[in-house]
């Protein structure tokens, strides 16, 4: 799909472990243009209702206080079938089941701290996007 966009975070451990570099290069590398971006830090709120998908998963209250301990990187992402390129690119949930090369098997510690969200859907995308940034911050 031509222009299509996704959202990602660089999650708070890959943050910590001086990531950021490394993995906007892989992003940029493999084609991703970048719409929107900043470096933020979620509330607890922000974090329940961007994960609110996953409040009767065992691991939500874990997630949330993971994903509230330590700034992240937020972007939007333009490519063709950025959603699809952008889960291929980060590799599976769990590290180790990532495959080789993957921002997830270079990067990320364990299925918990994985480094990296990629949008699920098209329409996650949106939504995910619209919840980080406003019309006016989409600049590239
Ligand atoms: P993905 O991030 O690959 O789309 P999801 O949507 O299944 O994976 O999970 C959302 C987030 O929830 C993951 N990125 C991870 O941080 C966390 N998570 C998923 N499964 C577990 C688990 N079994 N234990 C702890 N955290 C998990």
């Amino acid at each position: 799909m031509a222009g299509s966009r996704t959202f990602t975070m660089i999650k708070p451990d890959a943050v910590e472990a001086n990531h950021i570099g490394h993995i906007l290069a892989k992003i940029t590398d493999a084609g991703f243009r970048i719409v929107a971006m900043k470096f933020t830090r979620l509330s607890r709120k922000d974090a329940e209702i961007f994960y609110a998908v996953h409040k009767e998963r065992p691991f939500f209250g874990e997630l949330v206080d993971y994903m509230i301990s330590g700034p992240i990187v937020a972007a939007i992402l333009e490519k063709d079938n950025a959603v699809a390129d952008f889960r291929e690119l980060i590799g599976a949930t769990d590290p180790s089941e990532a495959a080789e090369g993957t921002i997830r098997k270079l990067y990320a510690e364990s299925k918990a701290k994985n480094a990296v969200h990629g949008s699920d859907s098209d329409e996650n995308a949106a939504i995910e996007s619209a919840f980080h940034f406003s019309g006016r911050e989409e600049v590239g």
